[in-house]
């Protein structure tokens, strides 16, 4: 099927290196890369099952973070704007993101000292929230600004994330365009007030990273969060629950293992 067949879009993914032990990671114990690539063949699939077309790209061994792909590019319209990653060891992986992109979409770059993670911008209603973490800096939100009112015209709203959390979108999912699901006590509601907000029970706040499929009512839901499974089909929605363990064990959630690309 061409990428012009799926009505939902493409995912962009990109594959898991056997140097995807040596990721970054704040929790203890061994990452198990074959589990790893498991997961990640049932993420795809999960993707492709729900209407959309995947691409995968190749894994880079000398980037052991390089399948949380979702940090390295923020799509904007046509334009694809690929980020400084802030954790250094990780700047290496944006080159191959770039090449696969330009052409399709109007590639843009970030340059130093700005740094920004894909993980940390949130598009809902008419704005994009962005948090200001540990991997983003006021000169990476600054770019983001500049890009996306050029490009769509989105106003952004930066939110301050707390030091125990990545990434914005580790604590605020996205479950509709003007609908979000908080992890209680990780993000201050405040910048949402204009949006629906959904509150995870509290021993559920690390599923808050769903990952809605677009133009479609199934959600990703990182497995053993039956509460925001919940949740999503009073909301009317399809919850789709997935084991992503050894991904979670890096830091990561549903969202970062793609980027979405729009249909074209
Ligand atoms: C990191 O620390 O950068 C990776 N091990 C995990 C990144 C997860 N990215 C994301 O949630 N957007």
């Amino acid at each position: 099927m061409g990428r012009a067949a799926s009505r939902s879009g493409t995912a962009l993914l990109r594959g898991v290196p056997d140097s995807f032990v040596s990721a970054l990671t704040d929790h203890d114990g061994a990452l198990d890369v074959d589990r790893a690539r498991e997961q990640h063949r049932a993420y795809a699939d999960a993707l492709r099952g729900a209407g959309l077309e995947v691409e995968i790209l190749p894994a880079d061994r000398d980037q052991p973070d390089c399948c949380f792909v979702e940090d390295t590019a923020v799509i904007l319209g046509d334009v694809a704007l690929i980020t400084r990653p802030g954790a250094p060891s990780r700047r290496g992986e944006v080159e191959a993101v770039a090449a696969h992109l330009d052409g399709r979409f109007e590639v843009v770059r970030m340059e130093a000292p700005a740094t920004l993670d894909g993980g940390d911008v949130l598009a809902a209603g008419d704005r994009l929230f962005v948090g200001r973490s540990r991997r983003t800096n006021d000169a990476g939100i600054v770019r983001l600004a500049e890009v996306a009112g050029a490009a769509v015209g989105a106003e952004v709203t930066p939110v301050d994330v707390a030091e125990d959390l990545l990434h914005l979108r580790s604590g605020v999912g996205r479950v509709a365009d003007r609908t979000v699901l908080v992890a209680p006590g990780t993000v201050h509601p405040g910048p949402f007030a204009a949006l629906r907000t959904l509150s995870a029970p509290v021993e559920e706040r690390r599923g808050v990273n769903v990952l809605r499929v677009p133009g479609t009512e199934v959600v990703l839901v990182a497995d053993g969060h039956p509460r925001i499974c919940e949740l999503l089909t009073d909301e009317g929605l399809e919850p789709r629950p997935l084991d992503i363990s050894e991904f979670t064990a890096a830091g990561g959630g549903l969202t970062c293992l793609s980027v979405l690309l729009p249909p074209t």
